[in-house]
């Protein structure tokens, strides 16, 4: 046990902040923004740019490069039983349009990090190690998110992603099929979808108020809450602005936002547990002297419980059969994805090699979903949280603390031991 402790806590040791701030700051130089954000959106130059700089990296790790048909990128580090299925940890690249230097990167990041002091502290994995940076997690251009982790693990087929298309009518499917010319151009092998894992690991920052509000540097997740997207379309008639009489009109605006308040008061919930949001609403034609006959509009609604939100999609569907100001409403839903838990021997593990590297955890479930919700039917699976600065992601302000980014770090690194032994 003592070796193990002691190997333990050299990993530890072994892990780089400098290391990990110069990493952090290059990657941000991706897509940067003059606010100090990032806009690295799903297979933009930006994405291209930043997959091939990780690439690159696999060198120094004596790890090995490849790429699957949705984009996703694995570096893999051989173990001394090469045959066994992979311990693998990773997040996303991908950003919000006005999204923070942190979600996603920094799980990136992270693993990277930690396969690298894993290697510096002379640690040899029995079973191989990978790394991984999933595919359009953010769903921000193409909608719904988490299409490489949902594709890898055959909860939505590649055809119907390729599909997808952003507000500029790009496939999903020709924006991936630049990317991945672009790494085979680089020599990165391509790799077979679905490979078999032993288990998953993501570190991610919390992007909510928790771990900052306990002061506690690393968060040890429990598991996800179920999220479901939707797009409303709400249909009347065009008419001139200054000569239509309201009696006469069908004014979409004014059904959509009828139609939009009846559906947040029907998510809100007492104990305020129900998460609604409306991010996109598009009115047309757009113009300031002309009624309009065509909005659409963006649902995003989370919980934590799988009926809840069944029974939330079931009152959403009956609002949008009724007439809003005299128009049609529709409602499409987009994604759909049932709450997880994540298991107790993988939860148990994390907090143990916690206790051994004297690093303080506390438990939480996540508020936002990530690439684990689909790989929790994968393999066993977890995530390691540290903490943001007032809770707040998806914002250019989004920061958090080195110290706190080298203590998860740690942690995964340990933990990456503890699985591959
Ligand atoms: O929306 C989410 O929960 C994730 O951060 N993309
Ligand atoms: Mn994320
Ligand atoms: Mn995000
Ligand atoms: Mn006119």
């Amino acid at each position: 046990a003592d070796n193990t402790m002691m190997d333990l806590k050299a990993i530890a040791a072994a892990v780089n902040p400098d290391r990990l701030a110069h990493d952090l700051a290059t990657l941000a130089k991706f897509g940067g923004r003059s606010d100090g954000g990032v806009a690295r959106l799903a297979l933009d130059d930006n994405d291209t740019r930043a997959r091939r700089w990780l690439v690159e990296q696999a060198s120094f790790l004596g790890a090995k490069a490849s790429v699957d048909a949705i984009g996703n990128v694995f570096l893999d580090v051989p173990g001394r039983q090469p045959s066994l299925a992979p311990v693998v940890t990773g997040s996303h690249l991908d950003s919000q349009p006005a999204g923070g230097k942190y979600d996603g990167a920094l799980g990136v990041l992270a693993g990277l990090e930690a396969l690298r002091a894993l290697k510096q502290a002379g640690f040899t994995p029995r079973r191989p190690l990978s790394l991984v940076s999933w595919t359009n997690e953010e769903g921000a251009r193409f909608s719904p998110g988490t299409s490489g982790s949902a594709v890898f693990c055959g909860v939505r087929s590649l055809e119907d992603t390729r599909q997808l298309t952003d507000s500029d009518d790009i496939s999903l499917g020709s924006a991936l099929d630049v990317c991945l010319a672009e790494l085979d151009g680089a020599g990165v092998p391509r790799r077979p979808l679905a490979t078999p894992m032993h288990a998953f690991i993501e570190l991610h920052i919390e992007q909510g108020p928790i771990l900052e509000r306990d002061q506690v540097p690393v968060g040890v997740v429990e598991g996800i809450q179920g999220v479901s997207w939707f797009e409303v379309t709400v249909t009347g008639s065009a008419n001139h602005a200054g000569t239509t009489p309201r009696a006469l009109r069908r004014d979409a605006f004014e059904g959509a936002c009828a139609l939009a308040t009846a559906l947040r008061e029907a998510a809100c919930d007492s104990e305020d547990r129900v998460r609604f949001t409306i991010g996109k609403f598009v009115v047309s034609p757009g113009s300031v002297n002309t009624i309009p006959d065509h909005v659409t509009f963006s649902i995003d609604v989370r919980h934590p419980d799988a009926a809840t939100l069944k029974a939330l999609e079931a009152t959403f569907t009956q609002l949008a059969q009724q007439r809003w100001a005299d128009c049609q409403a529709t409602l499409t839903p987009l994604a759909h994805v049932e709450p997880v838990d994540f298991p107790n021997s993988l939860t148990r593990l994390l907090d143990d090699t916690a206790h051994t590297l004297e690093i303080t955890t506390t438990r939480l479930v996540s508020g936002a979903f990530h690439d684990a919700i689909h790989l929790a039917k994968h393999c066993p699976t977890a995530m390691l949280f540290v903490p943001c600065r007032h809770g707040l992601s998806h914002h250019p302000d989004e920061h958090i603390t080195l110290s706190d980014a080298v203590a998860g770090t740690q942690l995964l690194a340990a933990s990456l031991a503890n699985l591959t032994r």
